[in-house]
């Protein structure tokens, strides 16, 4: 099997996991607060997809949000894996959150795979090939006024209220877009962008293993993404996200 089929396996097997799945409290843990939860889940479910990563190939290496890298891994392939996207909706609605494995040669994306576990809908793009979700192709919307546009972000508190550099601009925004949505997970909330039902994205905190899989899907149905100030996003560092319906939105974005 090639990797994406391996990918697709692990993802829907996963899935299945995680939907049958009851959440005990004492199986939730706070990292640093209490708004920064991990569960027994998230560790087992990433371990689930390394073992059957590097059972498959074992040269590749693994970047994941719970676990660190192994080191001695030659490959140039890295999987970004994101166990459960949106945490805290897992814990708290067991509805809206995803698993998300992005495989990248270098920096040149292979494929995405983003399942939305509770919908059993699976965003997905290899490069050249178009995004689809299940077996319909999807393309982000062709809104251009600023007064049409839907804004999604995953964290409220930290998009509008907590200072940052761009927090008075972001409220601008706020009030010129036709309405600000917040779903709480960043690959969801991009593939969202990706499928045309919200037309501009922002976050102030992602990981790697949070937009490097729904990222080639975005860019794939003809959505664009970079670092909030416009510039390139890194594949390897943690970064604030801008993310558009069309590369072509961004000068009048950034001018907010
Ligand atoms: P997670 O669920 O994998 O932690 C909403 O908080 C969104 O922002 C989720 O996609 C969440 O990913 C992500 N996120 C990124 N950095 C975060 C952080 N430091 N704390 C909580 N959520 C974070
Ligand atoms: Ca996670």
């Amino acid at each position: 099997m090639d990797r994406f089929n391996v990918a697709v396996d692990v993802v829907q097997n996963a899935g299945d996991l995680l939907r049958q799945c009851r959440l005990e409290d004492a199986e939730i843990c706070q990292k640093t607060s209490h708004q920064d939860l991990v569960t027994r889940w998230d560790r087992k479910i990433e371990q689930l997809l390394r073992n059957e990563i590097l059972t498959a190939f074992p040269q590749d290496s693994i970047v994941g949000e719970e676990y660190p890298p192994e080191a001695h891994r030659t490959g140039s392939v890295t999987w970004y894996i994101d166990p459960i996207d949106g945490t805290t909706n897992f814990i708290n609605q067991h509805q809206n959150y995803a698993i998300s494995v992005g495989c990248w040669e270098g920096s040149t994306p292979l494929f995405g795979l983003v399942l939305d576990v509770e919908r059993e809908t699976l965003y997905w793009a290899k490069r050249g090939g178009g995004a689809w979700q299940n077996q319909t192709q999807i393309h982000t919307s062709g809104r251009r006024e600023l007064s049409e546009l839907l804004l999604t972000t995953p964290g409220l508190q930290y998009t509008f209220l907590e200072p940052h550099p761009y927090q008075e601009r972001m409220i601008r925004l706020s009030r010129k877009v036709r309405g600000v949505r917040c779903l709480g997970s960043v690959a969801l909330e991009l593939c969202e962008v990706a499928a045309g039902r919200a037309d501009l994205f922002v976050t102030m905190r992602s990981s790697p293993w949070d937009h490097n899989a729904a990222r080639i899907i975005l860019e794939e149905a003809d959505g664009a993404i970079f670092a909030v100030d416009g510039g390139e996003l890194p594949l390897n560092q943690k970064s604030a996200v801008l993310a558009l319906n069309t590369a072509d939105l961004k000068k009048q974005i950034l001018s907010i």
